[in-house]
């Protein structure tokens, strides 16, 4: 797979990309993430990215000019399964949209930011609308560093057994359950008996079980 990231802050975004399981999935060359800063796709003297909005109005408006340039130099270059807005107006991201952008080939993200960009750049150029949840962030920066995570993870090789995504937390709309590790009992506090009984059916039948009931308490709206 391929990432493309379009944003007028590539120094914000690179960080997530350079540790841990994202760096891993980049270095095994299981995924291709590469930034591409607007301002390298004006033509005007003062490299201007946006401006004030048609019919007045506070917050500055990215123009199409730039975001036409560099969307249209990448696709030149190849084929794009999805060019994709991060917009708080957008569809919430959830696992299964996660789920499904994992099995595309090259991708566009761009990164909103000020008041957002000209609605002609939607309607002409973005073929998806994606929100991380309802509240507002700065730009979309982080929000697609967030979905960008979300996808990598998914594509196969990323994770190996021990961080396998068969038992993340919403893969099977259920939450995960809880989880212990050494010491066996700390300050008081015990670890659940079953889990110290090499009991591996068992351990099982109690896992679904405190899956089932966390998703019921925390997250009702899941089970229906
Ligand atoms: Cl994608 N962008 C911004 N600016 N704020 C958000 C968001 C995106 N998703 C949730 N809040």
């Amino acid at each position: 797979m391929r990432i493309d990231i379009i944003t007028v802050l590539p120094e914000l975004l690179k960080s997530p990309f350079e540790a841990s399981i994202l760096k891993r999935a980049i270095e095994k060359e299981l995924v291709e993430v590469h930034f591409h800063n607007i301002r390298d796709y004006t033509t005007t003297k003062y490299k201007q990215v946006d401006d004030y909005q048609f019919g007045g109005g506070a917050g500055m408006v990215l123009m199409i000019e730039p975001i036409d340039k560099c969307i249209s130099k990448l696709k030149e270059e190849r084929d794009y399964d999805e060019v994709i807005y991060l917009t708080p107006d957008g569809q919430t991201l959830n696992q299964s949209i996660s789920n499904e952008i994992s099995l595309k080939e090259n991708i566009i993200l761009l990164c909103g930011h000020y008041k957002g960009v000209d609605q002609r750049v939607r309607d002409l150029l973005i073929t998806k609308e994606i929100s991380i949840g309802d509240y507002v962030l700065s730009g979309g920066e982080l929000a697609a560093a967030v979905l960008a995570d979300s996808v990598i993870r998914l594509l196969p090789g990323v994770l190996n057994d021990e961080t396998s995504a068969l038992t993340d937390t919403f893969q099977d709309n259920l939450l995960a359950p809880p989880v212990y590790t050494r010491p066996a009992e700390y300050k008081g506090h015990k670890v659940p008996e079953i889990l110290l009984s090499g009991n591996f059916g068992k351990i099982e039948e109690w896992r679904e079980a405190e899956a089932l009931k966390r998703t019921e308490i925390r997250r009702p709206d899941l089970l229906k």
